[in-house]
């Protein structure tokens, strides 16, 4: 059988319950992102601008929501005679509860589709990552290093370390030489990204390394990257240089929002280079009323808006009443704003209707992101 060089296997599985009312009804890579996409898109077409024609997705959680979204994967040019896209669903004989462990039981679970494709390397994606990355570049490195794996790293900020795979790197060749899944007091602020590219045979023996320990959680960070440490693999850290945020709290997707709207940030939705696809309807162009005020915002196809918007990002379809305000919010599609309405440093998500003269979210700084679910109903106070 002819050698494929490296296909793709994206975990797009987790319950995202850290995006609270978001993932109500959707999986966590189907949440819509930046206007018109969503989540995944990034992953999906950082494979095909990289060239990787060949990606699993792996699915559980709300799968039928990604598999009527990604369809037979024409939107990302993946649909394709020999490889493109497969939904990998868990498989219900062996796994009674229909549910994967861990992300590195859920690889496992897979083991026949990827020997199937008989790959030299095997690259781990997360379906909640907001990113634009040549993935060659990062298979050149690791095939230059001779690592048994490569992970891709970046620094991020301290207060934020104890929620990623953090480790300490020899400088000079960028061995990874320790590295700790979360931890509390982190020595580090140099973070795994969750991107991980294998030798196929050097992964394949330690899924079933973890398959075999009942004492494993099954996890790429908690168990398998540990346990290859503790085997004297050689583990190379592959340096991301550009904007990369994992959106997967509420707080992190509001932030990557706003990142948008910032003239110092990487522009992510700059398409020339590399294109994001998406597959969505066509919407009619955007109204703006005599009366409307915008300052610093997006504002997508279908939008209509006749109050004033500012730091904000409005997917399409949305409506915002007369005299409503929008502010340091991120408002999903179709939803409806009415009339003065006020919104601040919201999350309001898909279809919603907020009431004439409701106020949503608090306008303080640094205050906490108020959530709405998808389809909500928001009246104003009625003070007695
Ligand atoms: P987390 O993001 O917390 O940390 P995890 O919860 O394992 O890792 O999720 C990774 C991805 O896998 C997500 O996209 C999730 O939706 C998906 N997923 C989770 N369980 C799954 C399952 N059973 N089947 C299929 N998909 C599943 C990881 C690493 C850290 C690293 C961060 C970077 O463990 O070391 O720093 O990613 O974001
Ligand atoms: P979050 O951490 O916000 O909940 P993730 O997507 O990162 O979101 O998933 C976290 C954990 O939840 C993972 O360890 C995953 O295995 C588990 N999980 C995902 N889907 C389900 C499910 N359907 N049932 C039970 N646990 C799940």
């Amino acid at each position: 059988m002819t050698k494929k060089q490296c296909i793709a296997m994206l975990l797009a599985g987790g319950k995202g319950s850290r995006l609270k009312e978001l993932t109500r009804n959707v999986a966590k890579p189907a949440v819509p992102f930046g206007g018109k996409y969503r989540i995944i898109d990034f992953a999906l077409s950082n494979c095909k601008n990289s060239s990787i024609d060949t990606v699993g997705v792996l699915t559980q959680y709300k799968q039928e929501t990604l598999e009527n979204y990604i369809e037979n994967g024409a939107k990302w040019g993946l649909n394709r005679k020999i490889g493109g896209i497969a939904i990998l669903q868990p498989n219900q004989i062996n796994n009674i509860e229909n549910t994967y462990e861990g992300t590195a039981h859920a690889v496992y679970e897979n083991l026949q589709f990827i020997e199937s494709q008989n790959p030299e390397y095997v690259l781990i994606l997360s379906g909640d990552h907001i990113y634009k990355m040549d993935y060659s570049h990062m298979v050149n490195e690791h095939k230059q290093s001779g690592a048994d794996a490569t992970i891709s790293v970046i620094q991020v900020p301290w207060s934020e370390a104890s929620r990623f795979g953090i480790m300490n790197i020899d400088p000079v060749t960028n061995q990874i030489i320790e590295f700790e899944e979360k931890p509390v007091y982190p020595k580090s602020n140099l973070a795994s990204m969750g991107i991980y590219l294998f030798n196929w045979p050097i992964l394949k023996k330690f899924l079933e390394k973890e398959e075999n320990n009942p004492f494993s959680s099954k996890d790429f960070g908690k168990d398998v990257i540990p346990s290859m440490l503790q085997e004297n693999c050689h583990l190379h850290a592959y340096h991301f240089k550009g904007y990369w945020k994992d959106v997967g709290t509420v707080q992190s997707f509001w932030e990557a929002h706003m990142d948008l709207l910032s003239v110092n940030t990487n522009p992510i939705l700059e398409n020339e280079e590399w294109i994001i696809y998406t597959n969505g309807i066509s919407h009619p162009p955007m109204y703006l009323d005599g009366k409307a005020s915008l300052h610093q915002s997006i504002i997508s196809e279908g939008c209509k808006v006749y109050g004033e918007v500012e730091n904000s990002v409005l997917f399409y379809g949305v409506i915002v009443g007369k005299g409503a305000i929008i502010k340091d919010s991120v408002i999903l599609p179709n939803t409806k704003v009415g009339e003065n309405a006020e919104i601040y440093r919201s999350v309001v998500g898909s279809g919603s209707f907020i009431a004439a003269h409701a106020k949503v979210g608090d306008s303080t700084p640094f205050s906490e992101i108020t959530i709405i679910g998808d389809n909500e109903n928001i009246q104003p106070l009625v003070y007695k």
